[in-house]
């Protein structure tokens, strides 16, 4: 879906969820600025019981000068035929945002699908805010959202609320529109330094006294009152200080759903990885290695775990995690070929970039993927491997000379998000696939490869600060030639670039 798919009607109606945060008040404000500037009438509205109170949210928009309206439930007038109802941050007909009856519905959000979809609906579950979504659609348009810097400030402040100050953000768009947003920074400062109230330091006090403490895991799970996600981050940054706890989960039960904050300090458990697995098949979690958040939808959760607490569901699910994982340390040990095939890598052309193509020797980069972000430092030695899905991963060039030649050609990928590369030092980013060339694999590389019986984590030979994450089914791989050299290849590509060896 397409801004432009929205501007056939008369008149545009914008309805937040009910009490709106700063996301869903963000969100509206950037399509309202939109559509005001095609000369489309336009209006921005929230319902429910209670008219925004919260501090922060009450100086937001004073300060970007918000022109949103509240409108009590009986007030609400229907949309006609030639009007349009869109709704942000929230699902028409979901249980969180009041019906306002109309022929026409949109819906912009970024939590998990809740209701049956309609024709015009952008949901994007990957992105850390709604926010991101509306400045990717402005984006689109050809909008210029950065010479508006109430708006900037405000899509920044919806993806900085929504993610716990940023801390829980992954998806490689939230992270560019974090760089690229000329945001007002003294507003934002004032912002957070009034962002929860003396009841909320109250809610954060009672929910320390009483915790969940596992041994044998190193874990603490807490239960907060009802209160903003901010709240829940707090609390967990505290928690994991305890010297007995590794790994901390806060949680709070809000109407549409149970909010997550999960937080590691061992690299042997990424926050946002537990964070996924927590929430896997009922919501969204993700986040960085040491602070993740997620959303459990209470729809999924009563269907799936009927009358179970949610301090049990937690704590089994631990438990769970904990018992399922064997980890590998690349370096440490080399691979047991043993019951391991030879499989030949088919010869598909991949892209590959020489890092010193990009830039000087020495200068520090940054790759973003879909799947993170990598570091690298540019050397003649040091070239970076593109695979048909958008992964990177660096290679020596000694390494590639032995496996590889290049074979011409523009490299093309198959990929929700391309490839970026940052200058550390200057911030600069271009498409990592404008220095690509094709390469294609030589006839004798081969790799031993087995599919996994249960998960498992890499710490492989190139960074053994970060895992890679094989789940079962998924293959363990590993170089003949260096059997130190361990990865993991998901279960879906495998046979799409690899046939066994006869
Ligand atoms: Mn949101």
């Amino acid at each position: 879906m397409k801004l432009k798919d929205l501007e056939s009607y008369k008149k545009i109606v914008i309805q937040c969820h009910d009490n709106p945060d700063a996301d869903a008040l963000a969100s509206g404000f950037g399509l309202y600025v939109y559509f005001h500037q095609k000369k489309i009438p336009v209006t921005f509205l929230y319902s429910g019981p209670f008219r925004i109170q919260k501090s922060n949210l009450v100086l937001m928009i004073k300060e970007l000068e918000i022109p949103v309206e509240y409108i009590e439930k009986d007030s609400l007038s229907p949309l006609g035929a030639d009007e349009l109802l869109i709704t942000v941050d929230c699902q028409y007909g979901a249980g969180n945002v009041t019906k306002l009856t109309a022929e026409n519905a949109a819906v912009i959000d970024h939590h998990q699908p809740e209701t049956d979809a309609l024709p015009l609906t952008l949901i994007d579950s990957g992105c850390g805010s709604c926010s991101t979504i509306i400045w990717r659609l402005l984006k689109d348009a050809h909008f210029p959202v950065s010479e508006d810097e109430r708006l900037a400030t405000a899509l920044y402040y919806g993806l900085y609320t929504d993610t716990n100050q940023l801390s829980e953000i992954d998806n490689p768009y939230d992270k560019d529109m974090r760089d690229e947003l000329p945001f007002d920074k003294t507003l934002i400062t004032r912002l957070r330094n009034c962002n929860f109230s003396l009841d909320e330091l109250e809610i954060a006090g009672v929910a320390l006294l009483r915790h969940i403490f596992n041994e044998a895991n190193r874990y603490a799970v807490v239960k907060a009152r009802p209160c903003d996600p901010n709240i829940l981050g707090l609390i967990n940054d505290l928690i994991l200080q305890v010297d007995m706890v590794d790994k901390s989960v806060v949680f709070s039960e809000l109407t549409g759903g149970i909010k997550l904050s999960v937080r590691s300090c061992v690299k042997e458990v990424r926050a946002d990885e537990l964070a996924r697995f927590l929430t896997e098949g009922m919501g969204s979690g993700g986040g960085h290695m040491e602070k993740a958040g997620g959303f459990i939808s209470k729809r999924r959760y009563h269907e799936t775990h009927p009358g179970v607490s949610v301090e049990t569901y937690l704590s089994q699910r631990l438990d769970a995690y904990f018992a399922e994982f064997d980890i590998i340390y690349a370096e440490e040990s080399p691979a047991d070929v043993s019951g391991m095939i030879k499989y030949r890598k088919k010869r598909i052309p991949a892209g590959f970039v020489k890092s010193g193509d990009i830039l000087p020797e020495g200068t520090p980069l940054l790759i973003r993927t879909l799947k993170g972000d990598v570091d690298i430092s540019v050397s003649d030695d040091v070239y970076i491997m593109i695979g048909l899905y958008g992964d990177i991963y660096p290679i020596s060039r000694e390494k590639f000379e032995y496996s590889y030649k290049p074979a011409g050609g523009t490299c093309q990928i198959d990929a929700s998000y391309t490839p970026t590369v940052k200058n550390l030092q200057t911030g600069e980013m271009h498409s990592l696939l404008e220095y690509a060339q094709n390469c294609i694999c030589l006839d004798e590389a081969f790799i031993y490869a087995k599919p996994l019986e249960r998960s498992v984590k890499v710490f492989p030979l190139w960074d053994n600060s970060k895992y890679l994450l094989g789940k079962r089914g998924d293959f363990l791989a590993v170089r003949p030639d260096d059997l130190h050299d361990i990865y993991i290849i998901e279960k879906d590509i495998f046979g799409r670039l690899y046939e066994a060896a006869l």
